[in-house]
């Protein structure tokens, strides 16, 4: 059962710094993060030009072949080109999210979209569902419809939504892509997660996957509820914004900025979050 991380992607004056995202994406796997979700929500994929997200493909696959890439954007062509620069890389997947903002599309329509991203590409090509963004539900017998999905991140509150995928198409990975179902994602048996927080305690999320293979309930389900309480309290303050400070509170280091109007925390709000968390922090340690 893997442990992904939906990378951030650090900004600095309005660029992406590289250099902080290769150094990153090595504290984190050597932390035990097994591999890297590329322009996902966390890297606020749809805020990037193609040209950006090809940059940061050609970085994270210099670190690890384990990248799962999010190819989804708003016109097909750049998709298109973006699927054709990963088949240089020897990559895990490439993912998208389906089409969104449009309510219009047919359900037709939603699958010659995948069906044409799979065409264009020899990688497997996985499905990004995630409803509360995008405005669109592909469910498990949609995505088997498809018939060519070799695997899908699915981002809600409902577990028994993500083991349809797995009861419908056995052969597909399945990964749970919300912070607080780390503990019920692995007691069930999914492939892994694909969450956030492997982007501020990869230790905890490693923590909670062995509690869960030697049946320690308990002690998977205290680290759960402390994972629980930090997005009580990042949540309201915006959880893409916070996500950077909680690497600072964390790992220790500057990780840059979100891209507006992803706006990073004002000095109150950090001095919040680094408060209530330092707690939480100092529990998590002696467990
Ligand atoms: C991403 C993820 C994780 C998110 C989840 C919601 O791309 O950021 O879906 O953490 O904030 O896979």
């Amino acid at each position: 059962m893997d442990i992904i991380a939906p990378i951030i992607t650090p900004f600095r004056s309005g660029k992406v710094d590289v250099e902080t995202f290769i150094n990153h994406a090595k504290n984190i796997m050597k932390k035990g993060v097994d591999a890297l979700f590329v322009a996902g929500t966390t890297g606020l994929g749809p805020a990037l030009s193609l040209e950006e997200r090809e940059a940061l493909l050609e970085v994270a696959s210099s670190v690890t072949r384990r990248v799962i890439m999010q190819v989804g954007f708003l016109n097909v062509y750049d998709v298109l080109a973006l699927v054709k620069y990963a088949e240089k890389f020897d990559i895990e997947a490439v993912a998208s999210v389906p089409p969104y903002y449009f309510p219009g599309l047919s359900q037709r329509q939603v699958a010659k979209y995948f069906r044409e991203l799979c065409a264009a590409t020899s990688l497997p090509v996985y499905l990004y569902n995630y409803p509360a963004a995008v405005g669109r539900n592909v469910d498990a017998e949609m995505a088997k419809a498809i018939g060519c999905l070799k695997g899908v991140k699915d981002t809600n509150p409902d577990l028994a939504h993500t083991l349809a995928y797995k009861r419908l198409m056995p052969e597909i990975k399945a990964y749970k892509g919300s912070d607080s179902l780390v503990m019920a994602s692995f007691a069930v048996g999914l492939d892994g997660v694909i969450v956030a927080s492997a982007n501020y305690i990869p230790d905890v999320l490693v923590k909670i996957r062995d509690a869960v293979l030697k049946g320690d309930v308990e002690k998977a389900k205290r680290l759960q509820f402390l994972i629980n309480e930090i997005l009580e309290v990042a949540t309201p303050l915006g959880y893409n914004s916070s996500v950077y400070e909680l690497v600072r509170i964390f790992q220790g280091y500057d990780p840059g900025e979100p891209r507006p109007p992803i706006y990073p925390l004002e000095s109150e709000e950090r001095e919040k979050l680094a408060k209530a968390v330092s707690r939480i922090k100092e529990t998590l340690n002696k467990l």
